[in-house]
């Protein structure tokens, strides 16, 4: 999100502004030939600009009057199956009372929320009614990359759903798949950040974690937190007039929305332990999650449990990340379950994520004592032999908006890293950026997590794998990835999706 708009002083804003006024010139010269859409878009035109002069009143949760989308259905696999359909549609909406045209997958913004087993089969008939093409992607699954031998596509990043067109999905989730939330979202290259921005994006969860942890917490309360911002400046969620689309960030016109509302609130037992499943399933925000006199105990990291439970109380999720943990509720009445991230740029961001309602007096702290300290087998990547290592270089240039890996942006064409099937391969990932930017990369891989063997030299206690880490500023990561199974290419890439679609992003080809 560091590749700026800036919105917070002066400077930032006659910039903003500027770029501003150049897109929306270009939006303008282009929109007639460019696209059928039009009629919505031009409609908005003013509006624009009236959210652009007046800022929103921050850190004051709001329902959002007049916000109507659907809520998130939950489905779930039955006797091994899941089928279902993934309808692609514009929806236009209200936000704030403010009408906007969004991306919605079945009329909600977030989509469904998947919920599998490990063996099943999930069946997706994807239904592009956009006028752009589009694409899934599944965050966090280890499943093939490539399409499968009936011809339906498993996740399979480099596929063009056409406008009108539909696609079939069929994931095949292996037997011993980890449990843990996931996600889903557009991937088509270019369009990925406006159309994930736009509203498409969603859970996807598999089920077990319970079944993981002691006797007495099996059947505890679950809540899921799909954590996303919901722009709702026409300018910032369409992709049609523009060969990219250009960043809401720190504009001020998005809200942070959990489960598709705005500042829900969540029910807790003052010492009751309740499973909570945190996800940043938005395009490039980051979030620091934290509940005042309260401690998250994390049973998993991007879906895959840990092997030595850990506490912290707070919980960075840059986009894509996800942790599941335990709380046993502290303290009584509404406490807020705040974002405390803080841009370099100022502390817009600083504000509420949900409302906590913990009733009653705490009894006991009883069940604290039942945390688990571990949910698995200790697999340390530290101890397996590597058989290649590679050096990959980040680096940005914001005025240009070129976002690069080892000097050059993606390219379908060209394969990046060949990997041999049955390997674990040592990745020092560095960020060059530094002096004229200061953006932070959060490295993505598909298909398979890794281990993280050290930051900016030190070595890192890893509790376990995760498919998402920071670069830091200036700094570096070392990684550890097991390539086991799947053949076929994938992609690695920032998931700040702006940098992804203007080309931070590369392919891994894995052979036997
Ligand atoms: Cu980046």
């Amino acid at each position: 999100m560091f590749h700026k708009i800036e919105s917070v002083n002066n400077r930032g804003m006659i910039f903003t502004f500027t770029i501003f006024s150049l897109c929306l010139i270009a939006m303008i010269t282009i929109a007639p030939q460019s696209s059928t859409f039009t009629s919505p878009w031009n409609a908005f035109l003013n509006p624009q600009i009236e959210a652009f002069a007046q800022p929103l009143i921050r850190d004051q949760p709001s329902s959002l009057d007049g916000m109507n989308y659907s809520k998130p259905q939950d489905v779930y696999s039955k006797d091994g199956v899941l089928k279902t359909t993934l309808t692609v549609d514009y929806l236009m909406g209200k936000l704030d009372n403010k009408s906007i045209v969004s991306m919605a997958y079945n009329g909600s913004i977030p989509g469904p929320a998947f919920h599998v087993y490990p063996r099943d089969r999930v069946e997706i008939d994807l239904i592009n009614n956009l006028n752009e093409s589009t694409n899934l992607h599944f965050h966090g699954l280890h499943v093939s990359p490539t399409n499968n031998s009936d011809g339906s596509a498993s996740d399979n990043i480099f596929l063009n759903v056409e406008p009108g067109k539909t696609q079939k999905y069929v994931l095949n989730i292996p037997k011993d798949h980890h449990p843990g939330s996931d996600w889903y979202h557009s991937h088509f290259h270019k369009l990925s950040y406006g159309q994930v921005s736009a509203g498409l994006s969603g859970m996807f969860i598999i089920e077990g974690l319970e079944k993981l942890l002691p006797e007495s917490l099996q059947n505890i309360t679950t809540h899921t937190f799909a954590m996303r911002d919901i722009p709702f400046d026409q300018a910032y969620i369409t992709t049609q007039h523009l060969p990219h689309s250009i960043s809401n960030t720190n504009t001020g016109t998005e809200r942070n929305t959990v489960n598709g509302e705005i500042n829900p609130v969540i029910n807790i037992t003052s010492g009751e332990t309740q499973l909570w499943r945190f996800a940043n399933i938005g395009p490039e925000n980051e979030l620091a999650v934290e509940l005042p006199g309260n401690t998250f105990y994390v049973l998993a990291e991007d879906g895959s449990p840990v092997w030595e439970v850990w506490k912290n109380d707070s919980l960075f999720l840059p986009s894509g990340k996800r942790f599941d943990v335990l709380v046993t509720a502290t303290g009584n009445g509404s406490i807020p379950l705040n974002n405390t991230f803080a841009e370099p740029y100022g502390t817009w961001d600083h504000n509420i994520i949900a409302t906590v309602n913990i009733q009653g007096n705490q009894k006991d702290t009883e069940n604290s004592t039942i945390i688990p300290t571990s949910l698995r087998a200790k697999e340390d990547l530290n101890l397996k032999n590597i058989t290649n290592s590679r050096v990959l270089n980040f680096s940005s240039n914001d005025i240009e908006w070129t976002y690069k890996i080892d000097n050059v942006t993606f390219d379908p064409n060209r394969i990046d890293q060949t990997v041999k099937l049955g390997t674990v391969e040592e990745w020092r990932l560095v960020n060059l950026d530094g002096v004229n930017t200061t953006n932070i990369h959060p490295f993505h891989i598909h298909v398979n997590d890794f281990q993280v063997i050290s930051v900016n030299g030190e070595p890192y206690e890893a509790r376990g794998l995760q498919d998402t880490v920071i670069i830091p500023t200036g700094g570096e990561v070392v990684i550890r990835i097991p390539f086991d199974d799947f053949e076929g290419k994938t992609v690695y890439h920032c998931h700040l999706m702006f940098h992804g679609d203007f080309g931070m992003m590369g392919i891994v080809e894995m052979v036997k």
